[in-house]
Formats: structure tokens, C-alpha cells, sequence
């Protein structure tokens, strides 16, 4: 059997209002999501019906994760559920909820399924259904729709049999019936945290921060990658996280400079820089933190240099972001600081003003500064991303800046990075295999840009003070 949502059920029975017992996840409050579907249907033309698909299950031997915007509308945890808005209804009638039904036999297997009863009673529900109830209902309703809205959860097959449906229902029209995918309209919605989320997400940096505290001490040769991340994961799973927010990455020495290693197997060899980048999921929340620091707790001159050119980045980036700014006006911060510091230690040669204008410094900072974090690691929204900026240079239009500006709710990372490879074409091999990247998680609130895991340390005496302290030697 597949369906092992029964432990998320579990851990969602308990309500997170209730702090100072660190309730595991929390039971999905039925107000704060009957708000969230008030304002999209809010946001539907009269005559739309919408329908959401919630994901399927990932296979077997993987615990079962809701899709992000489909819990976001539902707070439902079950897969194979089906949501149904249709904003001119009458009240009482605008919102659908088909579930699987009951059936002791299954549920013995793979956990309590809601049912129609709690669909209503526990999830807010005007009406429910078993989801075979499905194909009948939405016939019915498209024959007085003028306009579909679906979101698919990642279920392909459901979003071609629902707009198969639709184009029949369309071919008997006298006009034209459009039809519109809601996933921009959903992460519109995600892009601003509610308070509910504020929340979660608070606590979700909160762990990794105390997983990160609880890996340092473990920097010492002798260990494991893995030494380090089975300390971070159990540090977040025995703090009630349901899972990780993304796949651990520990990488050390020539590891350190790719950036999404997950393998985590290679013995630490003292002096190494390590880059760290893991963090908890906390009610369905994603962190998203990194630190760098050498097996052993010594920064060498070379690794002090090249981690100070980025812990400068981040701190340019940190300065240009304030309420207002724009994503992109972040990125440029931390890539100047990046291409003046490598030009400064020799590592990059030429001209500041070109290698900026061709994104020379790719090499070496390769990603972006930023993303949004939320539900998703790399959550919903857009970054309004520039194709083809106005009388701009033709270098721009790979460029493609990010025009978001960042407005209350929004939550983001600020994470810059050097990675120095081996064999780098015109470096001299004292810098192969440093990679340091720096990141940590912001929200802009009424009162200005707060840094939400900054109170984990990033200056180079408290990191080595941290791991040293623990030395065997
Ligand atoms: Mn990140």
C-alpha cells in the first residue's frame, strides 16, 4: 500500500496555538482557509466554476505530501480529493470538497480518511462527496459555466480529462469558453504570508537553526558528510518537523563547490570547507539556510578571504533590501561585491564594468541571490522577470532581472556563494575546492526587512569558536 499519510495525520492532530507544548504540526485552522478561498472566489468572474486537484501519491515507500496550493485552498491532507468553487452560487453552495469515502478495509492500510463528514464539519466544505461522485458534478456544473479555472495538482491525466470536458461543453457553444490555469492566481496569493503562515514559517527557521547549532560541533575530521546531516535531520524530526524542506545538502572540500551534492558519503578531511545547506519543514513550511565553515574549525587564509568576499555579498544584499526595493536590485549588490573581491585577490582578471555586463562572474557565483520561501522552498510567485528590458543592452535580455518588489508578507532567502572547482582555467590551485555560500531567510513585515535565522552565527570567530570548542585535539 502506498498512502502513508497516516503519520502526517498524526502529526497534524495536535494544534500549534498551543506553543508552549511544541505541538507537532498543526491541525489546518478552518477559518484561516475558508478566508484564503473567500478571497479567491473574490477574485473569479461571476459565472466561473474553479476546480483543484489535490497531488497524487508520490509511490511507494514515500510518505505522502500534500501539493502546496491545494493545501493552501483546503488544508486538506488526503490525496485524491477534488475541490470545487463556484463563486456564483448561492451561499452555502460555493464550496465542494470530493473525497474518498470511508472504508475500514482500506483505511486499516494506509490511515483515517476524512470522509464526506469531516469534509464538511473539519474542512469547511458546504457540500461533500465520494470523489466517484465527480465526473456527474461537473458536467452539471459546466453547463451553466461561462469560465473554467482548474489547478492540477501536478495530475496530468485529471487537468487533460478536465479540459477534454470542457472543449465539449465549448464545441456547443456560441462563443468562445476560456478556460485558465489558477497556479498564477494561487502563488499571487502565496507570495503574501498571512499571519497563520508568519507563524509556521518563524518556527520552521527556528529548528533549522537549532539543527545547523547542533551540526557545527560535528565538523571535526575523522566524520562523515553524513555525520552532519543525520544530526540536522534528527534535530528537525525530533523537533515535530514532518520532514526536511529539501534534500540536505553537506558537501566538503571538492563537494563543497557543487552546488546541489546530495550524497553526503565522503569522510571529512581536516581544513576542508564544508557548505551546509539544510533546514527543517515545519507545518508544511520550508526553511532555507546555509553556512560554510572548514572541518576543524580553522579558516585558512584563503578560505577567510573568500568566505569575508561573501559574507560581504550577503551584507550588500541586506542592505538593499528594504520594503520597496526589487528583487533584482539585491542580486546586482551581492554579484559586485562577489566580482570585486575576486578581481581584488586575482582570481578573476578584467575589466569590472564588462564581466559585470556579460555576467562574467558566473563561474564563480553561478546561482541566483534569491528566492521566495514558503510552502515550497523555492515557493510560489512571480519574480516578474524582465525578458527584454526597455532600451536596455542586449546582455540584459539573458540577464532577465527580477522586477518583484518586496512588499509586506513576502518571504524570501538572500544567498550568495563562491565555488572555486579544481583545475579553474587561470587559477592558481591555493583556491580549488573552496566553496562557501551564506543564506538566510528574510520577511518583510509593517515595520521594515526582519532576518528571521540571522541569529545563527556567520562571522568567522563563532563559527571556529563553535566547532573548536568541540574538538577531540
Ligand atoms: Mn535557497
Amino acid at each position: 500500500m502506498t498512502r502513508k499519510f497516516l503519520l502526517f495525520a498524526f502529526l497534524c492532530s495536535t494544534f500549534i496555538g498551543s506553543a508552549q507544548g511544541h505541538a507537532p504540526s498543526p491541525e489546518p485552522d478552518a477559518a484561516v482557509y475558508a478566508a484564503r478561498r473567500a478571497k479567491l472566489l473574490a477574485l473569479l468572474p461571476s459565472g466561473a466554476i474553479a476546480v483543484l486537484n489535490a497531488a497524487l501519491e508520490a509511490g511507494a515507500n514515500v510518505v505522502y505530501r500534500p501539493d502546496s496550493s491545494f493545501w493552501y485552498m483546503t488544508g486538506m491532507p488526503e490525496t485524491q480529493a477534488i475541490a470545487l468553487l463556484v463563486p456564483g452560487a448561492p451561499m452555502g453552495h460555493r464550496y465542494s470538497l470530493f473525497v474518498q469515502p470511508k472504508n475500514w478495509e482500506r483505511e486499516q492500510w494506509t490511515g483515517s480518511r476524512a470522509g464526506t463528514k469531516l469534509a464538511t464539519s473539519k474542512y469547511g466544505a458546504d457540500v461533500a462527496y465520494a470523489n466517484d461522485e465527480f465526473p456527474k458534478q461537473m458536467l452539471e456544473l459546466m453547463r451553466d459555466a461561462s469560465s473554467l479555472w482548474f489547478y492540477d495538482g501536478g495530475d496530468s491525466k485529471f487537468r487533460d480529462t478536465v479540459t477534454a470536458t470542457w472543449a465539449r461543453r465549448t464545441n456547443n457553444s456560441t462563443t468562445a469558453l476560456p478556460i485558465y490555469n489558477l497556479a498564477p492566481t494561487i502563488a499571487e496569493m502565496r507570495l503574501y504570508k498571512d499571519p497563520t503562515e508568519v507563524a509556521l514559517l518563524r518556527h520552521a527557521v527556528e529548528l533549522s537553526v537549532q539543527a545547523h547549532l547542533a551540526a557545527l560541533p560535528l565538523a571535526q575530521p575523522g566524520n562523515g558528510e553524513w555525520t552532519l546531516r543525520g544530526a540536522m535531520v534528527g534535530a528537525c524530526l525530533s523537533g515535530a518537523a514532518a520532514r526536511m524542506a529539501y534534500p540536505p545538502i553537506v558537501g566538503s572540500g571538492e563537494n563543497s563547490v557543487v552546488l546541489h551534492y546530495d550524497a553526503a558519503n565522503q569522510v571529512l578531511k581536516n581544513g576542508a570547507m564544508i557548505v551546509n545547506d539544510t533546514a527543517c519543514e515545519y507545518g508544511m513550511y520550508a526553511a532555507d539556510v546555509t553556512r560554510s565553515y572548514p572541518v576543524g574549525g580553522h579558516f585558512s587564509a584563503e578560505q577567510t578571504a573568500i568566505y569575508n568576499i561573501v559574507l560581504a555579498a550577503q551584507r550588500a544584499g541586506e542592505v538593499k533590501s528594504v520594503p520597496g526595493a526589487r528583487m533584482h536590485e539585491i542580486y546586482d549588490a551581492t554579484a559586485e561585491v562577489i566580482v570585486d573581491g575576486l578581481l581584488k585577490l586575482g582570481i578573476m582578471q578584467g575589466d569590472k564594468a564588462e564581466i559585470m555586463a556579460k555576467r562574467g562572474f558566473r563561474t564563480f557565483y553561478p546561482h541566483g541571490s534569491s528566492h521566495w520561501i514558503g510552502l515550497d522552498v523555492h515557493d510560489a510567485g512571480s519574480y516578474e522577470q524582465a525578458r527584454i528590458v526597455k532600451d536596455a543592452p542586449p546582455h540584459l535580455r539573458n540577464y532577465a532581472p527580477a522586477m518583484a518588489q518586496l512588499k509586506t508578507g513576502m518571504a524570501y532567502t538572500i544567498e550568495p556563494g563562491i565555488y572555486i572547482a579544481e583545475n579553474t582555467p587561470g587559477v592558481d590551485p591555493k583556491w580549488w575546492n573552496i566553496g562557501v555560500r551564506v543564506e538566510d531567510d528574510y520577511l518583510v513585515t509593517d515595520k521594515g526587512v526582519e532576518c528571521l535565522s540571522c541569529k545563527l552565527p556567520r562571522d568567522i570567530a563563532t563559527l571556529e569558536k563553535l566547532i573548536r570548542d568541540h574538538s577531540s585535539k
